[in-house]
């Protein structure tokens, strides 16, 4: 039976200009194929869909792939939960963006491993393919990631995508929380990661000042040592110290 929680999960769409991203999303969303080409800045859609008897929100940011617009990049990067990185299996300039966002996405969350999806998109062109699948496979495990190759035009692969990234967030999210549960059965007090957010920190801290929440800073309360501590019994968790 599925669960009547709506949980809501942030995914972006990223990849190179063309690549089919807009038509992709509007596939998931509509169940239309539109062919259109008008260049994104950027666009939101939410859909509500069932994943593994879960009823979930999804909250998918369409981004330009457009050069001029990689500013924006950074600020999307920062509240985006799940990112699917798309190239074009007709254009091997496509490829070249894969890396630089997935870069750029573990510099801004501050970590070795997010959760993402490789989609080598208009998996339909099979006449005109520059990308073998072979390729994109090998991609995707250098990163460390799941792939898929998939076709807005004939729907191959277009719900499924979005289902995957869904599953690889609450893996994601599960790896964290027994920490989370760790820490807060050791203080009490903290309601979620300390790196996330100053709100644990500060909850267990006398002031701002005895406890800033940058890994950079070395000024710790006795209540944010002892989260860190906690935090370097796990090796995958130490870039999550307090
Ligand atoms: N063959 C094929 N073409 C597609 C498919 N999806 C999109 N296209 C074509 O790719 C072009 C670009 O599609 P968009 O979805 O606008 O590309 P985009 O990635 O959103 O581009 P930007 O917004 O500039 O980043 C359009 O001309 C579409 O017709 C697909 O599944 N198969
Ligand atoms: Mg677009």
């Amino acid at each position: 039976m599925a669960s009547k929680t709506l949980k809501e999960y942030k995914v972006v769409v990223a990849g190179a200009g063309g690549a089919g991203k807009s038509c992709f999303i509007i596939k998931f969303v509509t169940g239309v194929y539109t062919g259109a080409y008008d260049p994104t800045i950027e666009d939101a859609y939410r859909k509500v869909y069932t994943v593994d008897n879960e009823v979930v929100l999804f909250d998918i940011l369409d981004t330009a792939g457009q050069e001029e617009y990689s500013a924006m990049r950074e600020q999307y990067m920062r509240t985006c939960e799940g990112m699917i990185i798309m190239y074009d299996i007709t254009n091997r300039i496509s490829l070249d963006l894969i890396h630089v966002l997935q870069q750029q996405l573990l510099r801004v969350k501050d970590t070795d491993y997010f959760p993402m999806l490789i989609v080598g998109h208009k998996s339909d062109e099979h006449g005109d393919r520059k990308v073998s699948t072979q390729e994109g496979m090998v991609i995707a495990s250098q990163i460390g990631c799941g792939f898929l190759e998939a076709s807005a035009k004939n729907g191959v692969n277009v719900e499924r995508a979005f289902f995957d990234i869904v599953r690889e967030i609450r893996k994601y999210n599960q790896k964290k929380s027994p920490i989370r549960t760790r820490i807060t059965g050791e203080h009490g007090s903290s309601s979620s990661c300390p790196r996330r957010s100053r709100r644990s920190c500060q909850g267990l801290a006398t002031s701002r000042s005895s406890c800033r929440c940058s890994m950079r800073n070395v000024r710790h309360s006795l209540g944010c040592r002892l989260l860190k501590r906690a935090y370097q019994s796990r090796s995958d968790a130490l870039r999550e110290g307090c």
